[in-house]
């Protein structure tokens, strides 16, 4: 589904422009510069844009006064438009600075703090209040809940709200929101596609843990523009189970997931050279978004603090990045493949990069859901919990 949306919000205030703005440097750059004047505009579409747009105008200006074209003022500007830089069809970023993408493409991750508004945060919290309703009256997991195996009627318990972009519309316009995929399109490209979505609960006192891994080991593809963005949705500390990565691990190797030879989606740092210390938490106050590199290790452990850790991942890729086979992607044709797409445009022509890659199979046979894939592990790096009282932590 192309994002056909003509209009988006500006940054500066709520005032809507032509979305197209967004994506041509200097038509921002001059939209921001009417309505908000040329510090806002110069931070917003950056200084390149600036001369870019000031250098079309002067073009525009010699054209219409052919006279003025004999004067020395005018030598010096077609000197200056025939300069051999151009600066036009250059790639912007939307959302994020240069620096950003900078350290992002150095490390494999990003905090972005504050990025999404309370009124926001309200919604999210309003639909999980809903999703964990329907989990008190189920003793199982189905295709929309997955429970905690200490999960019990009395005591509903729930880990992860499976594809809620397909189940809550207000999950589904947030992943379609600039707040989104304004930094996704910085770090991946104008043309996306989702993967998959996600909300994990890690509920306080038993949260559960999530083991080291790859996402790319789950789901290889042609190219690795591929990244997940995490909504925080309580406070996240060092207490509550954060996200943790292993900085610069997306250009590593793509590491052994497997047990005796069948996938486990999961692997020991220890056992690969990682350094424990190395590992950072990415933290931030409610309403921050972390974005973490489809290679980049990562893993968190078991919620035994007094407070929630939830967090809305969002998972998606170039759009000419295509799955290998055997990856755990779901594939029911290219029309629904097609139907994936967040912003831009499909295509049939997969970019191919010299990444390493490993093939998920053979699948163990347990639903498909990390926490059950992961429990093929022989030798866990978090503690996991035992029994209906939530009581007995065990290694
Ligand atoms: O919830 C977490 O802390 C990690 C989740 C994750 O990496 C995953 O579900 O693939």
């Amino acid at each position: 589904m192309p994002n056909q949306v003509p209009w988006s919000d500006c940054v500066h205030c709520n005032n809507k422009m032509l979305a197209a703005h967004k994506h041509n440097a200097s038509a921002l750059f001059w939209y921001t510069q009417r309505s908000h004047g040329p510090r806002a505009a110069i931070k917003t579409s950056g200084a390149r844009a600036m001369i870019c747009s000031v250098r079309s105008c002067w073009k525009e200006f010699v054209t219409c006064f052919p006279l003025f074209s004999f004067s020395p003022l005018a030598i010096v500007s077609k000197i200056i438009i025939k300069m051999p830089f151009n600066f036009e069809g250059m790639t912007m970023s939307e959302t994020l600075t240069q620096d950003q993408i900078a350290f992002y493409q150095e490390n494999g991750y990003l905090v972005l703090e504050n990025q999404i508004p309370d009124s926001w945060m309200h919604r999210i919290r309003r639909e999980i209040s809903r999703f964990e309703d329907e989990a008190a009256l189920l003793s199982e997991s189905n295709e929309r809940l997955d429970l905690e195996d200490t999960h019990t009627k009395n005591a509903p318990r729930l880990r992860r709200i499976k594809l809620p972009h397909t189940i809550s519309t207000d999950l589904k316009e947030l992943m379609l929101s600039d707040y989104i995929l304004g930094p996704a399109r910085d770090l991946a490209g104008p043309n996306l596609r989702l993967h998959t979505s996600k909300l994990n609960m890690k509920s306080a006192g038993y949260g559960a843990a999530v083991e080291w891994h790859q996402d790319y080991a789950f789901y290889p593809h042609t190219n690795d523009d591929i990244l997940a963005i995490g909504v925080i949705i309580d406070d996240m500390a060092s207490e509550n189970g954060p996200l943790m990565v292993y900085p610069g691990s997306h250009k590593g190797p793509v590491y052994d997931h497997h047990v005796d030879g069948v996938f486990a989606g999961a692997m020991l740092p220890s056992d690969n050279g990682l350094d424990a210390k190395d590992a950072v938490s990415l933290m931030g106050p409610a309403g921050s978004i972390s974005i973490h590199h489809g290679r980049i290790v990562h893993g968190s452990s078991l919620n035994t603090s007094d407070r929630a850790r939830r967090i809305l991942f969002y998972e998606m890729m170039a759009a000419d990045a295509f799955p290998l086979m055997g990856s755990m992607t779901r594939w029911e044709g290219i029309k629904d493949y097609d139907d994936r797409m967040l912003c831009g445009r499909p295509t049939l022509n997969p970019r191919l990069k010299d990444i390493p890659v490993r093939i998920p199979q053979p699948q163990p046979d347990v639903p498909i859901s990390i926490y059950e894939i992961q429990k093929g592990m022989k030798k866990r790096a978090f503690d996991v919990i035992d029994g209906p009282s939530g009581q007995g932590i065990k290694r």
